[in-house]
């Protein structure tokens, strides 16, 4: 079976890449030369520990990584899998999620970065935007009904014209036992180095999403690879480096900031977390030495309040990572009294710009504002609604373009209309201020998104779906301030003319198999929302009324109102 090429993206112009090659930003390294030359270089040093997907431990050198990243292109190519072919990987904190990623690299094939609580409408979408050779899965694993999920994706992606994806099951790579499955037999699998211009697309990252629709993000080698090393270096990261990923591997943060990347680029050890809760990632720090951890804000704080009743011994663990939705400056220096780290805030996307405050930043830095950017090639604006430069400090919208920040997304010539200027700046969709030292901090939010504890959730993916419920007249879905997430989802619904309210819309968006971490938390419903049919801007503004009523809860501008709340 031949799939499609990978689609030509907008990319930067030939002077900025003459730049950043000039600048020795980009390197004409690849993924493939990477997997190879860390595999040897690091060989007998210890590289990823964490369980299979059969829950059982392991612990693989840089040469197991090696053998069994040939050993895993072995495995695509004999199903037909070639080089520039994408692969949709959506798996657990297992190992096999590093060695199917090394794996798909190796070969030359373009892993497509979804979660493991993506369902059903995501992975259609994200199979369908990729063309996707094959689909990676831990079946059973997490209780999810892997059979029904994959036969509706087969089934839906078949109806939309594509050829549907192979699907690979992981979970048949190591037998449930500890069986050491021998990696000798892997030694001679002689797998050719792909012919792969560095500057041509990598891998695929996923958007937060601000339309119905998924967005992919094409990285390229140069471009993720100068992100990666530029990152482990701002981070400090060496050999010695222990670092903890509980949060979910693929998420952009996980991987990159320096993430499993930064760690795997340096010869340091990556430890899986298979859950985020303080009892395994404690357990975990304790036992593997743990020198970096990375969490979303909701988790610093569930670790610090567990930290203060169960006292772990936390003495490795010297940096903490927090990132993905903005950190209250209050719980700043609770997180380093309690845990006994340094904090480093991270402010990141995965279409590019990352920030992060420096280990020599003082405390009054650290603790209240997100970081600064990588790189000094990274240009930051930060404009009004007519994307002129606000004064120094002022609020405004971040604007930005630089060595690893994306000028286009994968097939999306509508999105790249709206998300990017004629000039090629991102429109980020966050409000910032930028102090004079260059630092950022982020104010709130100028796009269609929730911040779930980190989660990002459009709010057109999920007001389209519940619009498509017979009973439903309108739905908005809005982010609702939350003391724990930061934000939680509300959707406010009205009902049809002659139609009984809907009783269980959760239940309906979850069973029409939308990820999880969509679902609203809340339901509330209202005879009538204030009139929503005069455009984009004109329902954003709708939900930031809606969204300000509520966090003043019960609503009290549509009369006259029955306000019930689902669970
Ligand atoms: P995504 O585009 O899905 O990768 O999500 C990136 C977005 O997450 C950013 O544009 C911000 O809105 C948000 N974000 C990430 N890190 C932080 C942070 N430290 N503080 C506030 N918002 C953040
Ligand atoms: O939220 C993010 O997407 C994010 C946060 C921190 C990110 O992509 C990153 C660091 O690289």
């Amino acid at each position: 079976m031949t799939r499609s090429p990978v689609a030509e993206v907008r990319s930067w112009p030939e002077e900025a890449r003459r730049r950043y090659r000039a600048l020795g930003l980009w390197t004409p390294e690849t993924f493939a030369e990477l997997v190879e030359d860390r595999t040897a270089r690091f060989s007998p040093r210890l590289a990823v520990v964490g369980v299979d997907a059969h829950g059982v431990e392991r612990r693989w050198t840089y040469a197991d990584l090696g053998r069994r990243a040939r050993a895993v292109a072995d495995r695509f190519r004999r199903l037909g899998v070639e080089p520039g072919d994408r692969v949709v990987v959506a798996l657990p904190n297992v190992v096999e999620l590093v060695e199917c990623l090394l794996g798909l690299f190796r070969l030359g094939a373009l892993p497509v970065f979804a979660l493991p609580t993506h369902r059903e409408v995501e992975l259609v979408q994200f199979c369908t935007l990729a063309d996707a050779a094959a689909l990676a899965v831990a079946v059973g694993a997490d209780g999810v009904d892997h059979a029904t999920l994959l036969a509706r994706v087969a089934d839906r992606v078949a109806e939309r014209g594509v050829e549907p994806p192979l699907v690979v099951d992981v979970s048949e790579w190591h037998g449930g036992e500890d069986d050491a499955d021998s990696t000798t037999s892997h030694t001679e699998i002689e797998i050719p180095l792909p012919a792969t211009d560095p500057e041509g697309v990598a891998l695929l990252q996923l958007s937060g999403g601000t339309t119905g629709v998924a967005k992919l993000i094409p990285r390229t080698h140069s471009d993720y690879l100068y992100s990666v090393r530029a990152s482990a270096e701002i981070c400090g990261l060496h050999e010695e480096t222990v670092q903890l990923v509980a949060l979910p591997a693929a998420h952009n943060f996980a991987m990159s900031s320096p993430g499993i990347l930064g760690v795997l680029h340096t010869g340091g050890t990556v430890v899986l977390a298979r859950d985020p809760s303080p009892r395994t990632v404690f357990r975990l720090v304790e036992a593997e030495r743990v020198t970096l951890a990375a969490a979303v804000p909701p988790l610093a704080q569930a670790w610090v309040s567990a930290a203060r009743r169960r006292h772990p011994d936390l003495s490795s663990l010297e940096v903490l990572q927090v990132g993905g939705a903005r950190l209250a400056d209050t719980i700043a220096p609770e997180v380093e009294e309690v845990l006994g780290v340094r904090l480093q805030q991270v402010f990141g996307m995965a279409e590019g710009l990352v920030n992060y405050t420096r280990d020599d930043d003082p405390p009054a830095i650290a603790h209240t504002t997100q970081g600064r950017p990588i790189s000094a090639e990274d240009e930051i604006r930060v404009v009004d609604a007519e994307d002129r430069d606000v004064p120094e400090g002022a609020e405004g919208a971040l604007l930005t373009r630089g060595p690893y920040t994306i000028r286009g997304y994968y097939r999306d010539p509508r999105a790249d209309r709206d998300a990017f200027t004629d000039d090629g700046f991102y429109r980020t969709g966050d409000l910032v201020r930028r102090l004079p030292s260059g630092h950022l901090v982020v104010t709130g939010r100028d796009k269609d998104q929730i911040n779930r504890g980190g989660e990002k959730v459009s709010v057109e993916e999920i007001e389209g779906l519940a619009l498509a419920h017979p009973d439903v007249l309108d739905a908005v879905a809005v982010g609702v301030p939350d003391a724990f997430l930061g934000e939680r989802i509300v959707l406010v619904v009205s009902t049809e003319p002659g139609r009984s309210q809907p009783s269980d819309l959760a239940g309906y968006l979850r069973a029409g198999g939308l990820a999880t971490f969509k679902v609203p938390d809340e339901v509330v419903h209202l005879d009538l929302l204030p009139a929503t049919h005069v455009g984009k801007n004109s329902r954003r503004e709708l939900r930031r009324l809606l969204s300000a009523e509520l966090s003043t809860a019960p609503p009290a501008f549509a009369a006259p109102t029955t306000h019930s709340r689902e669970g």
